[in-house]
């Protein structure tokens, strides 16, 4: 029997899900014309840029989807949806907990783990999981256990396949495409909540998460999430095509060496939602689905991280940013003064350890003495190149924000930081892979291998 590649399944599936959101929210559409335009213009002013996104076989698909987000309601949920996920080689990296910032949930980020398979199709989903735990009212919580325990969210087919292909270890080709739009249906938006109107709003009254989750019949997909090379000039334009974005940028600020992750988005759409209790059919809304860009930058060793969460830490001591975009201004300025004390070059950054980087020999004669040298002498040298490793994860504050902007301003509520990955990891069914292993692998891979190739050449 014949098996498609994982990649080529996560693919058919990233394009299904793009067609269906544009389809379902227009604005989307919208939003994704907007940044292939500004992504083209960016390449057009940067010829260089240009000829690296070719180089690296990126240039005709810059403006794809690189994320979408789901939101979960029980443990089993979660365990199915990682099957689910390893189908299509995406695998649960990182832990955030979100309760620290007022949303009760913690997440993962299901996403391909190799650079080849990163290369073949980025898409990754951050995934939550609701936490009635911290829900103070115990009788709502047992109405909201008692709905999730109800629901199926897989489709038969979908979780026939999934067994079929943990059996032979893969999928055919028509199988994978069966899965595909079986799997679909578990992402799709239902207009008919799971619960009567009554229940909706005491869901919503505890927080608008809760009612998010709890009230409908599946996780709907919330957002997708295509790739921008200037985010700046998204979020300056987004207003001249009728869109409203959040009020800030989230992440560090714009900088000549981008670091981590910057992300925007625009506000939630009210959707016509029907509740009904068997009998009579109420008519309402809900907000829930939005569009959202991002720009990613070089990946931080623990030590860049740590640095990175000082400066924003002392940036918010400063200016909140209000979710009424009043100080939007002042809380950039804010951003970009503090960041000053970040190293801007890359060199610099290299030679502190606070970035990752991906060492290569550029074939420039070296001596035997080299061979025992350290990287970054070799790099001074011009023996070794080190290209920055490109971040492929989340920023738990970010996300917050992310989550704030589309629930409402009123949304934010006090949870005391709470998190619990052990627990995360049970109901998962699985440890999550730590971030940092995984870049710290890559650049000691590259580095052996690099040296390799140094010792070849004098062999
Ligand atoms: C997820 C928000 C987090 C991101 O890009 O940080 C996120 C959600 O709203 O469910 O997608
Ligand atoms: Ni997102």
């Amino acid at each position: 029997m014949c098996h498609i590649d994982p990649n080529a399944i996560r693919t058919l599936f990233s394009r299904a899900m793009s067609g269906m959101y544009r389809d379902e929210v227009p604005a989307y559409g919208t939003l994704l014309d907007l940044v292939r335009l500004v992504n083209e213009a960016r390449l057009e002013a940067e010829p260089s840029e240009r000829a690296r996104l070719q180089e690296l076989g990126e240039l005709d698909r810059v403006s794809e989807e690189r994320h979408g987000a789901i939101r979960l309601g029980t443990p089993q949920e979660l365990s199915t949806m990682r099957r689910l996920f390893a189908v299509m080689g995406m695998y649960p990296v990182g832990y955030y907990d979100l309760s620290a910032a007022g949303v009760p949930v913690h997440s993962t980020a299901f996403r391909p783990l190799e650079q080849s398979a990163l290369n073949a199709n980025p898409f990754r989903v951050f995934t939550s999981l609701l936490r009635l735990d911290l829900i103070e009212d115990a009788e709502l919580r047992a109405e909201a256990d008692e709905v999730l325990s109800q629901r199926k969210i897989f489709t038969q087919g979908c979780l026939d396949l999934i067994a079929r292909a943990e059996a032979d270890g893969g999928l055919t080709s028509e199988e994978a495409e069966s899965f595909v739009a079986e799997a679909l249906e578990t992402f799709r938006w239902h207009p008919e909540a799971n619960v009567e109107h009554a229940l909706y709003k005491r869901l919503h009254e505890a927080h608008r998460l809760v009612a998010d989750v709890v009230a409908f019949k599946g996780p709907h997909i919330n957002h997708l999430t295509p790739r921008t090379l200037d985010i700046d000039a998204v979020q300056r334009l987004m207003p001249e095509r009728g869109i409203a974005p959040k009020a800030v940028i989230e992440g560090p600020p714009a900088r000549a060496v981008p670091i981590l992750l910057r992300q925007t988005s625009f506000k939630a759409l009210e959707e016509p939602v029907s509740y009904s209790d068997g009998v009579t059919t109420v008519d309402g809304s809900h907000t829930a689905r939005f569009g959202e860009i991002e720009q990613r930058g070089l990946a931080l060793t623990p030590k860049g991280q740590a640095l990175y969460d000082r400066l924003l830490a002392h940036t918010r001591g400063l200016v909140r940013p209000a979710a009424d975009g009043s100080n939007a201004a002042e809380y950039m300025e804010t951003l970009e003064r503090t960041f000053a004390d970040f190293p801007d070059d890359l060199e610099t950054i290299r030679t502190e350890g606070l970035g990752y980087f991906r060492y290569s020999a550029t074939g420039k004669g070296s001596s035997t003495e080299d061979l025992a040298r350290d990287p970054a002498t070799l790099v001074t040298a011009g023996v070794l190149r080190a290209d920055p490793i490109i971040y492929e994860d989340f920023l738990p504050i970010s996300a917050a924000g992310i989550f704030q902007s589309n629930l409402g301003d009123e949304a934010s509520q006090g949870f005391a930081a709470n998190p619990n990955r052990a627990r995360f990891e049970e109901d998962l069914g699985a440890p999550v892979i730590d971030l940092h292993q995984r870049y710290a692998e890559a650049e000691a891979a590259s580095l052996a291998h690099a040296r390799a190739v140094l010792a070849h050449a004098h062999a």
